[in-house]
């Protein structure tokens, strides 16, 4: 029997997405595009102030309004134990405002209504006195001792939520006392928000008859929702099922439980009926989880040589209102410890203090493996500032402080395990692409002329994949992650996986996986995802932990059917089991050239004539836990010149070398690579989630929060190196935030380079015309 042509040639090849055929003929199932028969709709009515005693809230006026079904206010929530609920950072958020609102936007009432426009109207007729309360939007004012208390819900009386620190003290002042040269700088990372396509939404559907709750809901982590929302609304966990159906991009802002979930869920055991929330894209701007604002403090020795010797950071970490990230229990500042990047250093101190302010509770992570950005962002400017001061090329200095490629498995200063990675390696091919060394003589020349034209680098190191289970779990739930495999009496299998994809393209990409191991192309495998019912149990999808978990499961499910596969094909092919042997695809009897059997044959025996005694059918579930994270890096490149008259910053090239270990779709993977670049782009000059004084909140919209479109996304000019991860089943690593997480110092160095001979040593994004050109105002560069 001839084998199917792609059976080999599978793993590693740019095999079409299986799932565009439904997205790009516009029959995706967003959760908007769900109707359910009696389906009522509800609405928000959020607080216009930042901080303010709630008076009185009176719902008369809209439960008049025709077709207004039920208004739910905090009081109503709080006779059921609901008007709070626990974030899963270990803080607890108002679902609806009880007293007073923390923040612009705030839940304060929920209004159902036969259609959604009863429903707002509904909530437009809340009338809400509010009497207004003094406004900390300064997190480092939030610090004063004299400052208004926040949270007066907690027994603590001050606006600080947790200290966070890691590393040795001590040994890094005194290597900081002994250093040559340090450099200092206060760097921010501004307040950003991801801005998938579709906004969060919800359709909650309680059965009276059987008491069974459905939950359509835009999940990253559906296993997670049913888990804490049966410990939160004390449903017996099997009475619930969550239901991720396609989602349109999630970034991260698709993991944490909004207070919209919560309401529809009481409103349809209210009613009796399916209650549908989606959100507007100013509700999902202005009060679902943002990410960053870290304003961070590094101090970086180095000796004259330009060896580094140790890494300082203290950081303020603005959470807003409620402390809402999503991080691992035992790392409430996430990964942040990753901030040594890609370098050698002896000694490192690190830490975070965390604040409560009148703004958008969240902290999450934003393409983002929980504050890795921040940290490679961190690293790679202080690297540019350490040059700058040694006067010496910053890719040289790169260079000389990589962890070398021998050193691997690395423990850095901050304690994680490095799994492999070549440095070097990136760094040189992105600078031969880019053509560098001709680039600093162009610019030399064009600085002659007094034009402005700088060159960045970044070198980033992640770390993603995030078990294993025994030092990370989020809300007390460990982080593994786990496939399914059921193969049918023709070889055609159905597999299940933990992870929800968001536009990943998980479903082509599992199903290399599997083909791969199975012999079996990847249009015999159908991927499934997203409905607790059915998927064996897992994390989700975020981190860029899919592939290092559950793709690590696809492939260690698919080896524990070949070992079942095995034996049958032993007994068809009448050998004893040691003798049978794996072969490009098909069992064959070592020896014995022209026996085989390929994996459907097996399959078939496997339901018409197993082997005697051996229990039949042929199915199997692994839960994969991983031994360490993974830790793709690579090197970003990128090229810009700087408009005098205008401050207006162009970048010319961008190149980028990434190496996320052994790749199982290239094309997939550069589309990854694109999304997180042209994110990366838009953080470093366009956006950022701003507040007035008064925490109004100034960017609610995009035309104030800034998305690019093609005709401002530079050409992205990409290649890899490939530098396997050691303790991955196929030694691939978590690639999809890798871009968001490295380039956008890469812009800001490129930046900061063209100014540098002017003096200026860093500027903080996003690096608007604006704040250019009033540099180079202030330089007399420009009139
Ligand atoms: N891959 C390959 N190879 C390798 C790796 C990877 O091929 N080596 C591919 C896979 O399979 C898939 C992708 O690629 O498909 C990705 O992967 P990963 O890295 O593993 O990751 P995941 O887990 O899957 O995912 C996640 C991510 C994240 S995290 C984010 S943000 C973003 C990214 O993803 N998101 C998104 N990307 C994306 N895309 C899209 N389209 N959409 C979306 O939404 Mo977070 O934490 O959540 O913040």
């Amino acid at each position: 029997m001839a084998l199917p042509e792609q059976a080999h040639a599978v793993l590693g090849h740019p095999v079409r997405r299986k799932e565009d055929m439904r997205f790009i003929q516009g029959r995706g199932r967003y959760l908007d595009d769900i109707v359910l028969p009696r389906m009522a709709y509800l609405a928000l009515v959020r607080s216009p102030y930042a901080h303010a005693r709630i008076r009185s809230i009176r719902v008369d006026a809209a439960k008049a309004i025709p077709g207004v079904l039920a208004v739910i206010t905090g009081e109503d929530l709080e006779e059921l134990g609901l008007a709070w609920m626990p974030t899963l950072a270990g803080d607890k958020q108002m679902v609806l405002a009880v007293g007073k609102v923390l923040f612009q936007y705030q839940e304060v009432a929920a209004v159902v209504g036969e259609t959604r426009e009863a429903a707002v109207d509904g909530a437009q007729a809340v009338e809400v006195d509010y009497e207004p309360l003094p406004v900390v939007v300064d997190p480092f004012r939030a610090l004063e001792p004299d400052a208004p208390v926040l949270r007066e819900d907690r027994e603590q009386k001050t606006n600080h939520i947790w200290h966070w620190e890691v590393g040795d003290r001590e040994a890094t002042e005194e290597a900081l006392r002994r250093s040559d040269v340090v450099i200092r700088e206060r760097i921010r990372f501004q307040r950003v928000h991801p801005a998938p396509l579709e906004p969060c939404g919800c359709i909650a559907d309680f059965d009276r008859i059987t008491g069974r709750l459905t939950l359509y809901v835009t999940s990253q982590a559906p296993h997670a929702y049913r888990t804490l929302l049966a410990l939160v609304t004390k449903l017996p966990e099997h009475m619930i099922r969550v239901i991720s159906p396609d989602i349109g991009g999630g970034f991260g802002n698709k993991v944490a439980i909004y207070p919209g979930y919560v309401c529809a869920v009481v409103a349809s055991m209210m009613l009796g009926r399916p209650v549908k929330w989606v959100e507007t894209r100013t509700e999902n701007l202005t009060s679902t989880s943002f990410a960053r604002d870290y304003h961070m403090m590094v101090e970086l020795g180095a000796t004259r040589e330009g060896k580094v010797t140790a890494l300082r950071v203290k950081t303020i970490a603005d959470h807003g209102a409620f402390d809402a990230s999503a991080n691992p229990t035992r790392f409430p500042a996430g990964l942040f410890s990753i901030c040594t990047g890609s370098y050698d250093f002896p000694v490192a101190f690190a830490e975070v203090d965390a604040v409560y302010t009148n703004k958008a509770p969240g902290g999450i992570s934003y393409r983002c493996s929980f504050r890795v950005t921040e940290a490679s962002y961190l690293i790679e400017r202080a690297m540019d500032i350490l040059a700058d001061e040694l006067g010496m090329d910053p890719a040289e200095l790169r260079r000389r402080n990589f962890i070398p490629p021998e050193k691997f498995p690395y423990r850095s200063a901050l304690g994680w395990t490095y799994d492999s990675g070549n440095y070097v390696a990136a760094l040189d091919r992105a600078l031969e692409l880019i053509g560098y060394e001709e680039l600093r003589r162009e610019q030399e020349e064009r600085r002659r002329r007094g034009e402005l034209m700088g060159i960045g680098i970044s070198s980033y190191t992640e770390i993603v994949g995030a078990g294993p289970s025994h030092t990370f779990d989020i809300a007390g739930l460990k982080m593994f992650d786990s496939c399914e495999i059921r193969v049918h009496p023709t070889g055609k299998i159905l597999a299940r996986f933990g992870t929800r994809h968001q536009g990943q393209g998980h479903e082509t990409t599992y199903a290399q996986i599997i083909a791969h191991e199975l012999g079996v192309s990847v249009e015999d495998v159908l991927v499934e995802e997203g409905d607790t019912d059915t998927a064996p149990y897992g994390l989700g999808t975020y981190a860029s932990r899919s592939t290092p978990t559950a793709g690590a499961a696809a492939a260690m499910c698919a080896r524990r059917i070949r070992e079942k596969a095995r034996k049958i094909a032993a007994h068809l092919l009448e050998a004893a089991e040691e003798d049978i042997v794996w072969e490009e695809g098909r069992f064959i009897v070592r020896g014995v050239p022209g026996k085989s059997v390929t994996f459907p044959q097996v399959a078939f025996a496997a339901y018409t004539n197993p082997p005697p005694g051996m229990e039949p059918g042929l199915e199997a579930v692994y839960y994969y836990d991983p031994p360490n994270l993974t830790f793709p890096f690579g090197t970003y490149v990128c090229v810009v010149d700087i408009d005098k008259g205008t401050g207006q910053v162009k970048v010319r090239r961008f190149v980028g070398v990434d190496d996320c270990g052994t790749v199982i779709n290239p094309m997939i993977v550069e589309g990854q690579i694109h999304g997180g670049l042209t994110e990366g782009f838009a953080i470093a000059f366009m956006q950022e989630i701003a507040y007035d004084e008064n925490g109004n909140c100034l960017s609610s919209n995009f035309t104030e929060y800034l998305i690019p479109t093609a005709v401002e996304t530079p050409r992205w000019e990409l290649d890899r190196t490939v530098t396997p991860s050691p303790h991955h089943p196929l030694g691939a690593k978590g690639v999809g935030e890798s871009a968001n997480v490295g380039s956008p110092a890469a812009f800001v160095n490129a930046v900061v380079d063209a100014l540098s001979h002017l003096g200026v040593r860093h500027i903080d994004m996003p690096i608007t015309p604006w704040k250019i050109w009033r540099i180079l105002r202030e330089h007399g560069i420009t009139e």
